[in-house]
């Protein structure tokens, strides 16, 4: 199904080529803030009766392309997908986020996970991601994800969210042997996960690493970092995914960029707290940067979000390789209308600043 591509201009900001204009997806485009999103969860059920029927996936990955000028899909699905299909039992209480049935406890409940079958707990993903690829006709590339080691043990062992995860830090201060098996086995499993995505037909791929950031510069590079970059060899090495580029976000690790680029990624997502042009600066131009307007920002009037987004343009200067994102996901009580303004200045002012060139 060699479709072309009609709309390339994010594969050609991950490639450093000029664009026409700047391209523009959301974190977490696909969500609670469209009501459209809503009505189909109805009708699923409940969140992984969305993500496991991948007629629901597909159907909720293409609604904000509906709605907005946007120049990727990225996969309905969750990080989490992963631990679940590990034997944790995942749900979504309702309004209370992720939670385990069977959080690890134990060295023995770590010795026994092992790496998820892609054609067996997993294909449902896989099914999504070629069915999806099918609708787009096209029009977009498709993004495949997954969490980052870090970020999906963080879950693992506290058994929900938290605000720091202290359970898994202790262990790695108290039992780091143990910490690097669970963690080198995730590491595994991502690189598989991601390559299965890239054989079903996704055109990039993303690693959330939304809980790097709460580790120091030592326990970052050894926690985190390490198994990124394990994971980023990993594809590189497959012919199913040599070709992709690959993105990071680690967010609140803006002090590691250079070592993020180091790993070589095409492209690194970036948080709201640092200004673009020190990204740039701090990764010399050498791979794409994602971001990063503060998603609190679209709760403001539409001339505010507006000026902001031109600003975040104006910190990345007329370069090549800037993808426009937020600096995280978009949240619920935004009004689609303001993603609509947002998406078009970006494109509106992006076509000014690159003078319209190709
Ligand atoms: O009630 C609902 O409908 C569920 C809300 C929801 C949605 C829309 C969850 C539960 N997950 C998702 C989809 C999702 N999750 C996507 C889809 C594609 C997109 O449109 O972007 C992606 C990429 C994710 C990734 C994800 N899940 C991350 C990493 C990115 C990030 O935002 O930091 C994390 C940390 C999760 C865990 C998770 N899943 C859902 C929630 C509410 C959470 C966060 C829990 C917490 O606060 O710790």
């Amino acid at each position: 199904m060699p479709d072309v591509l009609k709309n390339d201009r994010f594969l050609r900001a991950l490639r450093l080529e000029p664009t026409d204009t700047t391209p523009i997806w959301v974190m977490r485009q696909a969500g609670r803030y469209l009501p459209e999103y809503r009505a189909t969860r109805e009708r699923a059920g409940s969140f992984m009766g969305l993500a496991q029927q991948p007629e629901f996936a597909c159907e909720v990955t293409l609604q904000p392309l509906d709605r907005f000028d946007l120049d990727a899909a990225i996969l309905f699905s969750d990080i989490l997908t992963v631990p679940d299909a590990m034997g944790l039992g995942l749900s979504f209480a309702e309004g209370e986020g992720p939670q385990f049935a069977r959080p690890l406890r134990s060295k023995a409940d770590i010795d026994k996970l092992a790496v998820p079958d892609m054609d067996g707990e997993l294909r449902y993903v896989m099914d999504a991601v070629r069915l999806i690829r099918k609708e787009l006709r096209g029009r977009v590339p498709l993004i495949g994800f997954s969490g980052s080691p870090w970020t999906l043990a963080c879950y693992m062992v506290e058994g929900r969210g938290s605000k720091d995860f202290a359970t898994l830090k202790a262990m790695c201060w108290n039992e780091p042997k143990l910490a690097h098996q669970l963690l080198d086995t995730l590491a595994q499993a991502v690189a598989a996960y991601l390559i299965a995505q890239a054989a079903a037909g996704a055109q990039a791929l993303m690693i959330f690493d939304t809980w790097g950031g709460l580790l120091g510069p030592g326990p970052f590079r050894e926690f985190s970092l390490r198994t990124m970059a394990q994971i980023v060899a990993a594809l590189k090495a497959d012919a199913a995914s040599r070709e992709l580029p690959v993105v990071l976000f680690s967010k609140g690790a803006g002090q590691h960029l250079a070592a993020l680029a180091d790993t070589g990624c095409a492209g690194l997502g970036v948080d709201w707290t640092i200004d673009l042009a020190d990204a740039r600066a701090a990764v010399g131009g050498r791979v794409a940067l994602q971001g990063n307007l503060d998603p609190a920002i679209l709760r403001a009037a539409p001339a505010v979000v507006r000026r902001e987004a031109r600003m975040v343009l104006d910190s990345y200067g007329n370069h090549p390789g800037h993808i426009f994102n937020l600096g995280h996901g978009i949240t619920p009580e935004v009004q689609p209308e303001q993603v609509k303004i947002l998406v078009d200045e970006v494109h509106q002012y992006g076509r000014t600043l690159r003078g319209g060139r190709r």
